[in-house]
């Protein structure tokens, strides 16, 4: 990819919300990357988050922050100069990489509702996910990507059902090797998992002036809340 093509993405994400870029990552790393997230889960890991997070948000998702245990594998994948090349173009010159957030599905999960990943208020408090998909997500299986397009310019969730299908909503079924970028305020969800069990690794990113935990609070259709307090806050 050259200099232009990193700003062309870059206008279209900001256009859109989104983009995404199959055949990003090489096969092999992929491959390699599969594999020591699934000698970590197992075939059948408990959920982490607490009974009433898992009810509410019906996000039934297993994460595995791998560097945070000096899995250092992980971090070739942070460090492709194209993806790092990718989020200055998207963010600026001053943007900082945050953590990298493996997510395991099992399957007969609901998946996740509807949700922007911050509170959307402020424009400038917003962080990047960087998707990566090490295994491909096929037709049948579900746990489809659904995208609202531009909806990163349009504030705050709406109320209403937490699966909702909407006219405009993308559907994208990522392979090994997709590259998924998506701003945090875009309207997001992850559909049913009916086969096969769902991995998706998300390297986040924020710009400089974002804090750290911008995360903290997510937003969804039915509640805001709060990870570190374990607790819903709006
Ligand atoms: O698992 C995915 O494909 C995306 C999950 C998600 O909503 C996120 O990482 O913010
Ligand atoms: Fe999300």
């Amino acid at each position: 990819m050259t200099a232009n093509d990193y700003k062309a993405v870059a206008k279209t994400f900001w256009k859109q919300g989104y983009v995404v870029i199959d055949d990003f990552f090489d096969e092999n790393l992929m491959s390699t990357s599969q594999s020591i997230i699934m000698s970590h889960f197992g075939e059948s890991p408990a959920y982490a988050h607490d009974e009433q997070f898992i009810q509410l948000s019906k996000a039934e998702v297993v994460p595995w922050f791998p560097q945070r245990e000096g899995e250092h594998h992980f971090d070739i994948i942070e460090q492709d100069p194209r993806l790092i090349a990718l989020s200055e173009a998207i963010l600026g010159a001053s943007w900082y990489s945050q953590y990298c957030m493996v997510m395991f599905s099992k399957q007969g999960s609901v998946g996740q509702a509807w949700h922007q990943d911050c509170p959307p208020e402020d424009a400038t408090q917003y962080n990047l996910n960087r998707l990566v998909y090490t295994k491909d997500i096929n037709d049948g299986d579900g746990g489809e990507v659904y995208i609202r397009p531009h909806s990163h310019l349009n504030g705050a969730l709406s109320k209403g059902p937490l699966f909702e299908d909407f006219e405009d909503q993308v559907v994208v079924l990522p392979k090994k090797g997709s590259l998924i970028l998506l701003h945090g305020h875009c309207w997001h969800r992850i559909g049913e998992q009916k086969r096969n069990s769902r991995i998706s690794t998300n390297y986040r990113a924020a710009p400089q002036s974002a804090a750290a935990d911008i995360t903290d609070i997510c937003v969804y259709r039915n509640m805001r809340y709060q990870f570190s307090k374990a607790k819903v806050v709006g």
